[in-house]
Formats: C-alpha cells, sequence, structure tokens
C-alpha cells in the first residue's frame, strides 16, 4: 500500500489591522475579529493566523503597544476556545506575549531578520515557528525584489533562507519545530513567485514542512487583469487561489495560509477525492 500522506493543513487568516490590503479594517474591533476566527474554524481551518501589522507594500509600522493590544485579547480568546492559534508578528515582545495568550505558533515574516530576539523567545517557549524569506519591510521592501544573481529568484531565497536556519539552529530551536514559506509577494514581482512555485523541489530538499500565502495576493490580480491593465480586485481573485492550492497539494506543501477557507476546503475536497493516495510526486 502506498503511503498516504497527512491532508494540507488550512490556516485561516485573521488579520486585525486597519490597512491589510484585502481585509483591513474589517476585524480591527477584538469582537469582530474573534467572531471571524470562529467562523473560519467552522468552515474548516485546522489553524488561524492573527495578525496585527500589515505588511504590504508600503505599509507603515504599529507602535508596538498599538499591535500588543490588537492581537492578544483576540488570541486569547479564540485559544480559550479551542483554537489552534498562530501570532503573525515580526516582534519578540508580541511572540512572548501571543503565546502566552495561547498561541502555540509563531509566524515571522521575517525569519527573524526584523528582530532576532524572536528566536530566543521561540526557543525558550517551544513553540512551532514559520520562518518566511523576506527582505524589508513593506515601506520599501519593493526595492529589494531583485535577483540577478545565478540561478537566479530560486537560489537566492533558498541560500537567504538557509541562512535563516543557520541562525534559528544557533538560537537552539530544535528542527522539528520550524516550518518554512516562499514568502511570496515578499520582495518579490509575479515572475518570481511564479517561479518559486512552479516547482518547489527546491523548497522540499531543505527537509521542513512548508507554508504558502498565495491568498489574494498581488500577482493573483495581476494574472487576471483586464485589457486595460486593471488588476482584478482582491474579492475576485478566488479561483485563480484554488488552482494554487491545488497544485501546492500536489507539490507536497504542509499548509496553506488563506482568507476564504471554505473555497480552499472546497478545492482540496475535489483533490481529495481525484488523488486518494495523496500528494502526486
Ligand atoms: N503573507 C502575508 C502576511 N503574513 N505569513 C506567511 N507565513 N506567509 C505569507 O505569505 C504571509 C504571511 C500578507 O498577506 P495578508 O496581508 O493577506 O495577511
Amino acid at each position: 500500500m502506498p503511503e498516504v500522506p497527512e491532508p494540507m493543513r488550512v490556516m485561516g487568516i485573521v488579520n486585525v489591522t486597519p490597512d491589510s490590503f484585502s481585509d483591513g479594517g474589517r476585524f480591527l474591533h477584538a469582537d469582530a475579529a474573534v467572531a471571524h476566527g470562529l467562523r473560519l474554524v467552522a468552515e474548516g481551518a485546522d489553524l488561524l493566523d492573527i495578525g496585527g501589522e500589515s505588511t504590504r507594500p508600503g505599509a507603515t509600522r504599529p507602535l508596538v503597544e498599538e499591535e500588543l493590544a490588537r492581537v492578544v485579547p483576540v488570541i486569547r480568546e479564540l485559544a480559550a476556545a479551542g483554537a489552534v492559534v498562530s501570532v503573525d508578528t515580526m516582534r519578540a515582545e508580541v511572540a512572548a506575549a501571543a503565546v502566552a495568550a495561547g498561541a502555540t505558533i509563531v509566524n515571522d515574516v521575517s525569519g527573524g531578520l526584523a528582530d532576532p530576539a524572536i528566536l530566543d523567545v521561540v526557543a525558550g517557549t517551544g513553540v512551532t515557528y514559520v520562518a518566511m524569506h523576506w527582505r524589508a519591510h513593506g515601506s520599501h521592501m519593493d526595492d529589494f525584489a531583485r535577483y540577478d544573481g545565478p540561478g537566479g529568484v530560486v537560489a537566492a531565497v533558498r541560500a537567504e533562507l538557509g541562512e535563516r536556519l543557520e541562525a534559528i539552529a544557533a538560537a537552539g530551536i530544535a528542527e522539528h519545530q520550524v516550518i518554512l514559506d516562499p514568502g511570496l509577494g515578499f520582495a518579490k514581482v509575479g515572475e518570481h513567485n511564479w517561479t518559486l512555485l512552479r516547482d518547489l523541489g527546491w523548497l522540499r530538499e531543505l527537509g521542513f514542512p512548508i507554508l504558502v500565502g498565495a491568498s489574494r495576493k498581488t500577482f493573483l490580480g495581476r494574472l487576471l487583469a483586464g485589457p486595460d491593465g486593471t488588476p482584478r480586485p482582491v474579492g475576485e481573485r478566488e479561483n485563480a487561489h484554488a488552482a494554487v492550492v491545488l497544485h501546492c497539494a500536489g507539490q507536497g506543501v504542509w499548509g496553506m495560509r488563506v482568507h476564504d477557507v471554505r473555497a480552499t476546503r472546497d478545492a482540496l475536497a475535489a483533490y481529495a477525492a481525484l488523488h486518494p493516495t495523496g500528494a502526486l510526486r
């Protein structure tokens, strides 16, 4: 009998921010954010990612106090309700408070570059750590979307994630705690994202579970642009995203970070019916 791999996890996004690109302002109040998180769990989210800082290109950073006030009450309530909670933060102080409030995953889009002390929090608490490929904060990350070296974007992202893995190990974080993410859209233009996604073998070779965040991102909007070049609005990118989800399922990806949990679940249900023995690799 072929081994049946575990099904892909669905991480539902709860952005407690005034300015995230697709849902900014909708869940800024704790009650609305908690209700949204519970709805995502009811729709089939395996875990929830709670974030209080928008990382979109051009975004300005909130004060640490603001970020704490946004995410901690929401994490406390959702964890108490039984949800598996991840905190989307680059700050050690926020990560520590989030773990104390019940988060069991620290999703650091900077992979420890923005605030290296976050690695000590993860090492000290033993929680799971998502290390994403990142080069700079949103205010100027587009200036860093250049991959001119040999091997292009794949070689660069692989090498830079490798450097983060060295820092992660040096901080005393165990390998079983680590998940890697290629960081779609972070200091990357459309073609960089597509190149990274096309064959994720380069990332599987690093030997860690893989998380991918493609949901509603600009590269999907540009792919679906109208004849005048206007990107497809954020709310109308879901069908293209479902295709990316299924591609990632075939590539052995551990989990997808998504806004629309129900649509993702529907796509995965069809995939599971078509591939009962799991990923095609
Ligand atoms: N993308 C965003 C925020 N956090 N975390 C991980 N691990 N991977 C991602 O791709 C990622 C992330 C930006 O998207 P949003 O504004 O919709 O949350």
